[in-house]
């Protein structure tokens, strides 16, 4: 787009939300601030146990991983943290990651443990790790998560992401209730460890790598946990961990209710956990999440600055950064248009019973463009105008490419 072009889509724009009292500056300041961490996962092309297809280049150590989301920064200006994943991204030299985060202008969101797989621990997690029956192994997995938050504390980090995968693959396998309380006590002895100033997300999952039952399977069981701990555990919602059609909003508006809502991952699903890309299946869906986020923030239900923003996607037939520049573009789209909302007039139809009316409103909002909107904020922070186009024509796969080697992969995963 010419920025001549651009310049005349925003007057239009700024005069059609002007009419209706919008103030485009106010608009584009919060859209500029807002900002979505990376997990050091979504880095590498993904895959499925068929398979899986390198892209080349992909970043091979953790100071590879941080150059991408700097370079992610740098373009978009809609992300400033990385996500890390333990054992994955044990730092080797804590000083100089700290250093070049920081030249970056990256910080450290979010630690995720892994409980999930064998990766040369002395005991084995096949029949789960915090919720399992055997002492010792529960003990492995509690330290593990110990050790997870004090790397964390040494990279400057302020949180702790449990997702668990535990649960059982056949009736009869696991005794559901023991199972249950032997989590919550594993993971008060990690709560108990928790700096003051950190936060536990604690994530639900309704199925797999169990078929049978999961012990944290949704929201309301993850809130339950997370009572029993303290106030600094909250639900952390996946978009992907829901059976299909679960009203997300909902959960989000119940979540934000009793102050229990920690954060998100973003993705996009058609029928599980497909980490598809956030925005390219249900925009709607996700518009609607915004509408409940802003509307519970205005009304103080819950805090905008206590809530985590996360993508969590992965991606087997796309180059992960250009996935990335577009799952950051659907987030930000999907976040302006829910600011767009006449939240008076919604109010109103719902005193009055209006049904039709409110549909309007969501619509009105949900139908205009704000691409042009989104790209200004991007322009005013200082990055890329059209961040994607500006990757494909300085052709930055294939210098990662000369530079990594093309059979290079993601380290970790
Ligand atoms: C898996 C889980 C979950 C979690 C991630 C990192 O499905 O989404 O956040 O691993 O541990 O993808
Ligand atoms: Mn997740
Ligand atoms: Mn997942």
């Amino acid at each position: 787009m010419s920025s001549s072009f651009h310049q005349k889509s925003l007057d239009l724009l700024s005069e059609q939300l002007g009419s209706k009292g919008i103030h485009i500056n106010s608009l584009i300041s919060k859209i500029a601030t807002f900002q979505i961490a990376v997990p050091s996962w979504a880095l590498g092309a993904g895959g499925t146990r068929f398979g899986r297809f390198s892209i080349g280049g992909e970043p091979r150590n953790l100071e590879e991983k941080l150059e991408d989301i700097g370079l992610l920064a740098k373009l978009t200006k809609r992300t400033d943290a990385v996500s890390l994943h333990i054992p994955w991204d044990i730092p080797q030299d804590v000083q100089a990651i700290r250093q070049k985060a920081a030249d970056l202008q990256i910080s450290f969101d979010a630690m995720n443990s892994n409980t999930f797989q064998d990766y040369g621990q002395p005991l084995s997690y096949k029949m789960g790790s915090l919720s399992n029956a055997d002492p010792a192994i529960r003990k492995q997995a509690v330290e593990h998560n110990l050790q997870v938050i004090e790397i964390g504390k040494s990279l400057g980090s302020k949180g702790l992401t449990v997702w668990l995968a535990d649960g059982s693959n056949f009736p009869g396998q696991a005794h559901i209730r023991k199972a249950l309380q032997w989590t919550t006590e594993s993971l008060k002895e990690i709560y108990a460890s928790l700096p003051a100033d950190w936060k536990l997300l604690l994530e639900y999952k309704p199925y797999e790598p169990n078929f049978y039952h999961t012990v944290i399977p949704d929201w309301g069981t993850s809130a339950l946990i997370c009572r029993q701990l303290g106030d600094r555990a909250k639900v952390l919602v996946d978009l992907g961990h829901h059976l299909p059609n679960t009203n997300i909003e909902q959960i989000v508006a119940t979540l934000m209710h009793q102050n229990l809502l920690a954060g998100f991952h973003f993705n996009d699903s058609k029928y599980g956990d497909d980490d598809l890309s956030t925005g390219s299946v249900k925009p709607y869906q996700l518009f609607l999440i915004f509408c409940e986020l802003i509307g519970g923030a205005e009304e103080n239900a819950q805090t905008w600055e206590s809530i985590s923003w996360m993508i969590d996607a992965s991606h087997n037939t796309k180059d992960p950064l250009e996935d990335l520049i577009q799952a950051l573009e659907a987030i930000s789209q999907a976040y302006a248009k829910a600011l767009l909302v006449d939240r008076k007039k919604l109010a109103l139809c719902q005193n009055e019973g209006d049904v039709v009316g409110a549909q309007e409103v969501l619509q009105d909002a949900f139908l205009t463009d704000v691409r042009t909107l989104v790209c200004e904020a991007r322009i005013q922070s200082g990055g890329e105008a059209d961040p994607l186009a500006f990757y494909r024509k300085e052709k930055i796969r294939a210098k990662l490419i000369a530079q990594r080697g093309k059979g290079a992969q993601a380290s970790g995963l």
